[in-house]
């Protein structure tokens, strides 16, 4: 089986598997290319990308230090206020993220307060950067907030993650990358080395503010200051 395969399998069992030993990261996003071509093959369609460790909170939670790039599908996206079922998950954790909307170009036309849910495949949520690379940088669902005009200031809003609806982590837009527009640059980068499609009208996930947080069963909400919020539930059975 290749190490696409076992990604795959682990995904959609919710069985985690061993770290695999990939060479590099350019082999890693290899990988992670024949992991979104599966997808693509069960009628999947993809509908962004997304960044991660923008930020030093995430880089410092689990221990890698370099900006990486995965792909988003219409199976991982739900909607504002919806309900992400548990028993699909391995285990899953939430993170606070602003969304942007492309326009033409890297120029993004609209922003929004988001939410990832990260569910490594790997056992224990343990894994080098071409690990993570490899496992598609742990995307597992994500959901947006209303679409508003990019404002003028977008470098140091407030950032609150709720856990039933009490405080679990707050942050500054400021920790994605100084100002989360940096977060484009960087996917127009690792795009052009490593052929991660970006076209008009797809959703980039800037990276979390914050650490993520485990998600269980319950209410989670993110607030950003003058963007407003986004909310899903999580479910059992
Ligand atoms: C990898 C995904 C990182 C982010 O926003 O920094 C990420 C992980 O933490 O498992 O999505
Ligand atoms: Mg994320």
């Amino acid at each position: 089986m290749t190490a696409a395969d076992l990604l795959d399998r682990a995904q959609r069992t919710a069985e985690p598997v061993p770290q695999l030993s990939l060479p590099d990261v350019a082999a890693a996003y290899q990988v992670q290319h024949a992991v979104i071509a599966l997808r693509l093959g069960r009628g999947e369609v993809l509908v962004g990308a997304k960044l991660g460790f923008t930020s030093k909170a995430k880089m410092a939670q689990m221990g890698v230090d370099d900006v990486i790039a995965g792909q988003l599908t219409d199976a991982m996206r739900f909607s504002d206020g919806g309900d992400v079922p548990l028993a699909e998950l391995i285990h899953p954790r939430i993170e606070p993220e602003i969304a942007f909307r492309l326009g033409p170009g890297l120029v993004p036309d609209a922003v929004a307060p988001a939410l990832e849910i990260i569910d490594s495949r790997y056992v224990d949520f343990r894994f080098s950067l071409p690990d993570v690379i490899a496992d598609n940088t742990s995307a597992a669902a994500f959901a947006v907030g209303a679409w508003q005009v990019l404002p003028p200031d977008l470098g140091n809003r407030a950032v609150v993650l709720e856990a039933g609806g009490a405080v679990a982590e707050t942050g500054s837009t400021a920790a994605i990358l100084g100002q989360p527009l940096r977060a484009l640059a960087a996917l127009g980068r690792l795009a052009r080395q490593h052929a991660i499609p970006v076209r008009p009208g797809d959703v980039v996930l800037a990276g979390a503010a914050t650490a993520a947080i485990g998600f269980t069963a319950g209410v989670y909400t993110v607030r950003v200051a003058g963007l407003g919020t986004v909310t899903v539930r999580g479910t059992r059975g």
